[in-house]
């Protein structure tokens, strides 16, 4: 008898490991305290319909939320632009069809670090001599997971011409859609 629950504890205590394993399997951590795979990404091309590549962006699930990362090229040296995440998944019309900011949560535009901002809020990108710029920003209001209200699956990236003042309404007075890229499955 005793043998028995031993063996089943021996049991149940494996299947919860496995269980365990196969839940954070796709969230392990790298040496750079990255996740192993993106699970999202999206390639943004210019709206002036020569569909130049300006950006490439991966969003992984990391413990405090979704690391966005992106590397941008043929910018304005030592500029300000503004990226957000938009919530519909095309960049018609010039990037229009993008639509407003990604905002699940019906708050006003801010910061994306302040809790008065839309979900789709980020960091205003910083060009260097070249025109190339990086964002690499944690952002813990969305999940790349498809169907979920908090899901930036399907939705778009918006690069605009000018810098986000973070206040102004609906959209930080960031200018005109410069280039746009759909977030897809990577
Ligand atoms: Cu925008």
């Amino acid at each position: 008898m005793l043998t028995r629950i031993q063996s089943i504890k021996t049991l149940s205590l494996a299947t919860a490991t496995a269980l365990t394993l196969a839940l954070t399997g796709c969230q392990t951590m790298g040496m750079d305290g990255t996740a192993d795979a993106p699970e999202l990404a999206s390639t943004l091309t210019s709206t002036d319909g020569n569909e130049v590549t300006v950006g490439q962006v991966v969003l992984r699930p990391v413990e405090t939320g979704v690391q966005v990362y992106g590397e941008f090229m043929g910018l304005n040296p030592n500029s300000t632009y503004a990226l957000h995440i938009h919530e519909t998944g095309s960049c018609g019309n010039g990037g229009k069809y993008a639509g407003g900011h990604f905002n699940p949560t019906d708050k006003p535009h801010g910061h994306p670090d302040e809790e008065a901002s839309h979900v789709g809020d980020l960091p205003n990108l910083e060009t260097d001599a070249e025109g190339k710029a990086v964002i690499n920003y944690v952002n813990n209001d969305i999940s790349t997971t498809p169907m979920q209200d908090d899901s930036v699956y399907n939705r778009s990236f918006v690069l605009h011409d000018g810098a986000d003042d973070y206040v102004s309404q609906p959209s930080g007075n960031s200018g005109d859609r410069l280039a746009c890229g759909i977030i897809v499955a990577s």
